[in-house]
């Protein structure tokens, strides 16, 4: 029998070593880790590294061929501010990438008439308002005018995976398709790594400028206000949602969320345990354009009805538990 493996794209990413570590507990596939580089080596034996770029399709073929692909969890991606500076790339990646891995996962469902797993970490950048519109507890189906070319590619590739969950060559009628799954992640808060090409990155630079002793001069306002989690409950949405009995026909996107502070409240939740942390404000005119076009806050009731989503950490627990004792371990030298 052919081996039974999973796919993980981004996998040398944040949240991409979580998701790798989370599914490599398990011993029943083998996790295939694409990545263009890698950082460490991997943390268990049933976890492979393979450099692969998601915009070469028959490098795909051929990493999966005599293998039984059973999910693909695809995190690679160009974020909101690297988007910005290169939005034909981003395109490239976002969309062609995505496209490819969408077309691997319908060739092995088609093959085995098993469906393969799409699972797919969307973003709040799918949400766009004007800055004078408030945008509390917005629900899935409302304000999806994204401004950024980052933000227009993750929507889209949300509707191209429920196309092909769906409707994929829906004049031959019923066939197997792609079982396609996505979760809309706000900003993630991290211990052990600080983000780079996101907007969101604000919050955990801040949180790591405070860690090292250092000032932080924030490039948004101190009333930008966006929803926010930390790492594990990012990972346990994203592995959530992948374990999810079958779900209700319809939209295969989720909200979630976990708290959504103020510029200005993080800084104040960080002062709690570095008494002597200092921030400025100094917005940048486009980041802060992005951050403002984003939801104040979520509402992920769908995802709590449907799949059972919940967070472990609230604003307090975020910090007194996860962040402040990683971060303190992670600098402590
Ligand atoms: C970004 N962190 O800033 C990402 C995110 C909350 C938006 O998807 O681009």
């Amino acid at each position: 029998m052919s081996t039974r493996s999973i796919i993980v794209t981004g996998a040398n990413g944040e949240i991409g070593r979580g998701i790798v570590a989370e599914l490599s507990k398990s011993n029943d596939a083998e996790i295939l880790a694409l990545d263009l580089n890698f950082s460490s080596e991997p943390s268990s034996k049933n976890v492979k590294q393979i450099k692969a770029d998601i915009l070469d399709s028959r490098a795909l073929t051929e990493i999966t061929k005599d293998r039984s692909l059973v999910s693909i969890f695809h995190l690679a991606a160009l974020l909101s501010s690297s988007g910005e500076r290169d939005p034909e790339r981003a395109h490239k990646v976002n969309v062609e990438g995505s496209l490819n891995l969408l077309q691997l996962a319908r060739a092995h469902t088609e093959q085995t008439k098993l469906p393969v797993k799409f699972i797919f970490p969307s973003t709040i950048a799918i949400y766009g308002r004007s800055p004078e519109t408030p945008a509390l507890n917005v629900m899935e189906e409302q304000f999806l005018l994204p401004i950024t070319m980052y933000g227009v590619n993750k929507l889209y590739v949300e509707q191209l995976g429920r196309y092909f969950k769906y409707h994929y060559r829906l004049l031959e009628g019923d066939r197997p398709r792609v079982d396609f799954r996505s979760v809309r992640l706000p900003g993630v808060l991290c211990s052990d790594t600080v983000p780079s090409g996101g907007t969101s990155d604000y919050g955990p630079e801040m949180v790591h400028a405070a860690a090292q002793g250092h000032a932080y001069s924030c490039f948004v306002p101190p009333s930008a206000q966006l929803p926010f989690m930390v790492k594990p409950d990012a990972v346990s949405a994203i592995v959530g949602i992948s374990k999810a009995a079958t779900l209700p026909f319809g939209n295969p996107v989720y909200n979630v969320t976990a708290f959504s502070p103020t510029a200005r409240e993080i800084e104040l939740e960080i002062r709690k345990y570095y008494p002597k942390f200092e921030a400025s404000y100094e917005p940048h005119p486009g980041r802060s354009a992005i951050v403002a076009s984003w939801p104040q806050s979520l509402d992920d009731s769908r995802a709590q009805k449907d799949w059972g989503w919940k967070p472990q950490y609230d604003f307090a627990s975020a910090f007194k538990d996860y962040l402040i004792p990683g971060i303190a371990k992670r600098y402590a030298l």
